[in-house]
C-alpha cells in the first residue's frame, strides 16, 4: 500500500535489540511476536506494520518490496547479495563476528579443506580470494556438530562469546568479518517513499548515535 510502511523483522535478538531504536522513533508495537502468534504486528502508527519472519527472509521481503524496510544481519545480507536494496544504516546491534572453526589438536588436510555452513557465498568468496581450495558443506544450522563426525574438517558460522564452539570441543581460527544488524529499504520504496523513510532513517541515525554515547 502507497502511504503504509511495512517493516520486516525477525523474531529474536533483532526484534528485542531492534525496538527500543524504534521506540525514540516514536515506534512501538502493539503485540510481542514472543508470546503472540501473529505473523503482522500492528504499531501505535495506523500507517506502520511490522512482518514477523525468519532472519533469512528479511532481506527477500525487502528486494521484493513485500517490505519497505528491514533489519537484517550483515552475515544474512552478505548472503543473500543485496539485490534491489539499498543498506542505509548500521544500527550496532546483534553484533558477532563470522568465523571459520575447527576441532582443538586436529590439523587441518594439506589438499582440499571441507568445510560445514549454512553462509555458502561468504564462505566460497572468502576462501576463492585467498586461493585456498575447498568443498562446501551447506547445512542449515549446528555446523558445530560436522567436525565431530567427521562431515567437515571446519566449519563458518558466527560467534559472539565462543561458549557454543567450546562447548563443542572447537576453537575460533579466522576472523572472516566483523558483524552488526543494518537497516536495509527496498530501492523503489526509497523513491517512492521518500520523504518518510529520509525522516525515519534519520531518526534511528540518532537514536543510535545516542546509545553509542550512552556505552
Ligand atoms: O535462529 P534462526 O535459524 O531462526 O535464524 P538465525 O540464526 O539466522 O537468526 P537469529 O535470530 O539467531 O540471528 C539473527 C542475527 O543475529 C544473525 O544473522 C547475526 O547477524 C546476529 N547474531 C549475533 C547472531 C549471534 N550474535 C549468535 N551468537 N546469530 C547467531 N548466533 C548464534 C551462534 O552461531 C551460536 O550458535 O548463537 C549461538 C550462541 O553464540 P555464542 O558464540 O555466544 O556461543
Ligand atoms: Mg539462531
Amino acid at each position: 500500500m502507497k502511504d503504509t510502511l511495512t517493516i520486516a523483522l525477525s523474531k529474536g535478538r533483532i526484534f528485542k535489540e531492534t525496538m527500543p531504536l524504534l521506540k525514540v522513533a516514536g515506534i512501538e508495537a502493539l503485540d510481542d511476536p514472543e508470546t503472540s502468534r501473529k505473523l503482522i504486528l500492528d504499531t501505535n502508527h495506523d500507517n506502520i506494520k511490522l512482518v514477523i519472519i525468519r532472519a533469512t527472509d528479511v532481506p527477500v521481503y525487502v528486494q521484493y518490496g513485500a517490505a519497505d524496510l528491514g533489519v537484517t544481519g550483515k552475515d544474512v545480507l552478505m548472503e543473500h547479495g543485496g539485490e534491489g536494496l539499498y543498506e542505509m544504516l548500521d544500527l550496532q546491534i546483534a553484533k558477532c563476528r563470522l568465523m571459520t572453526a575447527g576441532l582443538a589438536d586436529k590439523p587441518l588436510p594439506d589438499g582440499q579443506i571441507k568445510v560445514a555452513t549454512k553462509f555458502v557465498n561468504c564462505t566460497r568468496n572468502y576462501f576463492a580470494r585467498q586461493g585456498r581450495q575447498i568443498e562446501i558443506i551447506k547445512l542449515y544450522g549446528s555446523m558445530e556438530l560436522a567436525p565431530i563426525v567427521g562431515l567437515s574438517d571446519i566449519i563458518v558460522d558466527v560467534v559472539q562469546t565462543g561458549s557454543t564452539l567450546k562447548a563443542n570441543g572447537l576453537v575460533p581460527l579466522e576472523h572472516m568479518a566483523d558483524i552488526s544488524s543494518r537497516m536495509i529499504v527496498n530501492s523503489a520504496s526509497m523513491k517512492i517513499k521518500h520523504k518518510r523513510l529520509k525522516n525515519l532513517l534519520e531518526q534511528l541515525r540518532l537514536a543510535v548515535d545516542k546509545k553509542q554515547q550512552q556505552q
